[in-house]
């Protein structure tokens, strides 16, 4: 894909322009869950879509910038939504915004030392998430919960230190 687009912000035309799927199920992240028993309850029945991530096919050149659209399913394991796995960025740790096209929920925001925050993720709004913050997106709603998340293509997502950190207070 030549690196001049202009294109809707909607995941079937990211399809249409040959965007790359990445579906995210229960059995792929069910250790980030806080109720064991209900995923596995959850699981003997098939192993549902959490979410799915589009991102186009141009090439990441550290200069450009990734723009990915993320659809977040409506549901439950046990009493929590469902959300995305959550990864702090390194080498570099820059900043990611995230902005809400359908349906709401929160941004959820850790920094390394625990910190916990939480920021609202709704249709016309940018939620900011600035170095040095885990970023995790729930749905809350009933409906699904599609955002636009725009960072630099040259950072390394780190899904370990934020899977530890977990986006828990600490006690
Ligand atoms: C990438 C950006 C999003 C997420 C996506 C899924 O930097 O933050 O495209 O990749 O929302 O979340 P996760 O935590 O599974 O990568
Ligand atoms: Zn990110």
């Amino acid at each position: 894909m030549e690196k001049l687009f202009s294109i809707p912000l909607l995941p079937a035309d990211y399809e249409t322009y040959g965007a790359l799927k990445t579906v995210r199920r229960l059995s792929q992240m069910k250790s980030l869950y806080a109720d064991q028993e209900a995923a596995d309850r959850l699981l003997e029945n098939g192993d549902p879509v959490i979410y799915e991530v589009y991102e186009l096919p141009h090439p990441n050149d550290e200069t450009d910038l990734l723009v990915n659209i993320t659809v977040l399913y409506p549901g439950y394991v046990g009493d929590e939504p469902y959300m995305t796995k959550g990864h702090f960025h390194r080498e570099p740790d820059t900043a990611e915004a995230v902005i809400g096209l359908s349906g709401e929920g929160e941004l959820l925001v850790q920094n390394r030392e625990g910190e916990l925050r939480s920021l609202k993720v709704a249709a016309g709004r940018i939620s900011y998430a600035g170095g040095g913050w885990a970023h995790r997106v729930v749905n809350t709603g009933s409906e699904n919960l599609v955002f636009f998340a725009v960072s630099g293509a040259n950072i390394v997502h780190d899904y370990e230190t934020a899977a530890e950190l977990n986006f828990k207070k600490r006690q």
